[in-house]
């Protein structure tokens, strides 16, 4: 009762002070700015929304814009508070938001909850930008903050000087209606071949949170690395995190620094997927706790690449009491629905052994209260239509885990993995599965691939795995621009897609990704927009 009372009186405070800025603002003497023409539909939006309807007018962002909030409704204030900075980097101006005293404004912004039946999906945004106002329609804060990545991708990169006494960045007017086509929409990064600090995987999301990408899943164990602080098995990481691929030292993150990179996602409103690889890829652990070896040998640390030659004792009751205590662990600490057990290139476990150690885990991960997501070959064993298939390689196993009922994640590894080479001649990665270029990455449909339905596909994910890459330079190499492609192939339906129009979108991220300082590989199929920020080498290839 209070608590309506309560949102009832904000929501007049608010409405009051709505209408006498909007009062002010017609008795203020107005500006006129006589904008030239614009057009939002050729705005470089990536990925590209559902709708937009150019007005061919402008909005004046300057110093005399705010930004007002629902400020009832939860997140939203902090959306337009992330807005805000984020104009102000690009900027440099200070846009208040949610201020008290009525200012000499001329133009706001004003991100709104809005429980209207079209939008009904959680990341569902509405944007209508007219000369005085942009107007960001929400129901949940999820959706706020993805209109937001928009509306900062059409601030322009430099200001008008000769519109006005001040400095102007004219957005195009008009109206967006957006929606993504699939509700998952990730990128993996594999910290156990190379550790990667927390600072490199802030920028990472930071980067892919642009691009309204929502899950980053951590492959946080395998042979050569074990990198979560597990505190009822410390030697995991004590031992097993102590090397990785080439001797360099390894490292791990406390729970508190895992802790630290799930709350930066989630100010950006993306999920944290931890993935403990197993029964394979468990050299690490094994290694740490000789116990739970079962491949017949004395494991040792391994700084090398190969893959397949390592496996839990699948029979023995220890190794379920660790995966328990791991499970535990990691599930008190990570808000999101999923847990990824890994479960690829078991190559020296036996069939019935893989079958009965996945049957077992995922109860596990049920009892902790996650959904099991694992790498195709689990969808050979009998488990619920409630776990997830990610699909990489076999077609074969992705169709047996559609049999089942169950949702499958999208990437396949000849057209989704980030850390095979553009070409021969690419400065890193691998090419087991595929040279994929830029165009390749982003013209195949994950929509009909392989025969897999869309029905049940939960969405699209952009692994990188690390065994060549060992910095955030080499990382950003490999994933821009591939990883913009996939975030267009996740979000925009493939009637809205077209190579053409999006590497000309493409080419004019160039002055962001300078901004940013991301060494991106500069492929030569893109003509890339040249910026003041620029520092890259165009390569001759
Ligand atoms: C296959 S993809 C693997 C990884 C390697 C990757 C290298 C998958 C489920 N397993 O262990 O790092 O290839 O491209």
């Amino acid at each position: 009762m209070t608590m309506t009372k309560s949102y009832l009186s904000r929501s007049f405070l608010l409405c009051l002070s709505l209408i006498t800025f909007i009062t002010c603002t017609v008795e203020k003497e107005k500006r006129i700015i006589n904008f030239p023409e614009t057009d939002l539909s050729a705005e470089n939006m990536i990925p590209k929304p559902l709708k937009v309807i150019p007005t061919h007018s402008g909005f004046a962002l300057d110093e005399f814009t705010a930004i007002y909030t629902s400020e009832s409704a939860t997140g939203f204030t902090e959306v337009g508070e992330f807005l805000a900075k984020k104009i102000k980097a690009k900027t440099d101006i200070d846009v208040p938001v949610n201020m008290n005293e009525i200012p000499d404004l001329e133009t706001v912004i004003y991100i709104n909850q809005s429980d209207s039946t079209k939008l009904a999906d959680t990341e569902a945004y509405q944007l209508y930008i007219s000369q005085d106002s942009i107007i960001l329609n929400a129901n949940t804060a999820e959706g706020a903050f993805r209109g937001i990545q928009t509306i900062r991708q059409i601030i322009p990169e430099t200001s008008n000087d000769t519109l006005a006494d001040n400095k102007i960045w004219t957005i195009p007017t008009g109206k967006i209606i957006d929606n993504p086509q699939f509700e998952y929409r990730g990128a993996m990064l594999d910290v156990a071949r190379h550790f990667f600090s927390v600072e490199d995987v802030k920028k990472y999301i930071d980067l892919l949170a642009y691009y309204k990408y929502n899950a980053l899943h951590l492959h946080l164990t395998d042979d050569q690395g074990w990198r979560i602080e597990i505190k009822s098995w410390p030697l995991l990481t004590e031992v097993g995190g102590s090397t990785e691929v080439g001797g360099e030292a390894g490292g791990f993150y406390t729970q508190e620094e895992y802790k630290d990179i799930i709350a930066y996602a989630g100010e950006r409103h993306m999920l944290i997927i931890p993935e403990i690889d197993m029964p394979g890829h468990t050299n690490a652990a094994s290694v740490s706790y000789p116990i739970l070896n079962g491949n017949g040998k004395t494991p040792q640390l391994y700084e090398g690449t190969e893959v397949g030659k390592s496996t839990f004792a699948t029979r023995k009751d220890t190794v379920y009491a660790f995966v328990d205590d791991v499970v535990r662990e990691i599930a008190a600490i990570t808000p999101g629905p999923y847990f990824h057990i890994g479960g690829d290139e078991s190559h020296v476990t036996k069939k019935n052994d893989y079958i009965y150690f996945v049957e077992r885990v995922e109860k596990i991960v049920q009892k902790h209260g996650k959904r099991m997501i694992g790498w195709d070959e689990i969808g050979q064993a009998a488990i619920d239509s409630t776990s997830i298939s990610h699909f990489w390689a076999s077609q074969k196993n992705a169709l047996a885990a559609v049999d089942k009922g169950m949702k499958i994640i999208m990437s396949p590894a000849k057209k989704a993995y980030l850390d095979m080479q553009y070409d021969s001649l690419s400065k890193h990665g691998l090419h087991w599965a595929a040279y994929i270029p830029t165009d390749t990455a982003y013209t195949w449909s994950p929509e009909n691939y392989e025969g897999i339905p869309i029905k049940n596909i939960l969405g699209v994910e952009a692994p990188l795995w690390s065994e060549t890459i060992s910095n955030i330079e080499e990382l950003e190499y490999l994933a821009f621009p591939r990883a913009i492609g996939y975030s267009e192939l996740s979000w925009t339906t493939q009637e809205n897609r077209d190579w053409e129009n999006y590497k000309v979108r493409l080419a004019n991220q160039a002055p962001f990704l300078d901004r940013m300082n991301v060494k991106y590989y500069p492929s030569p199929l893109i003509d890339w927009k040249k910026s003041k920020y620029t520092y890259r080498e165009i390569e001759k290839d």
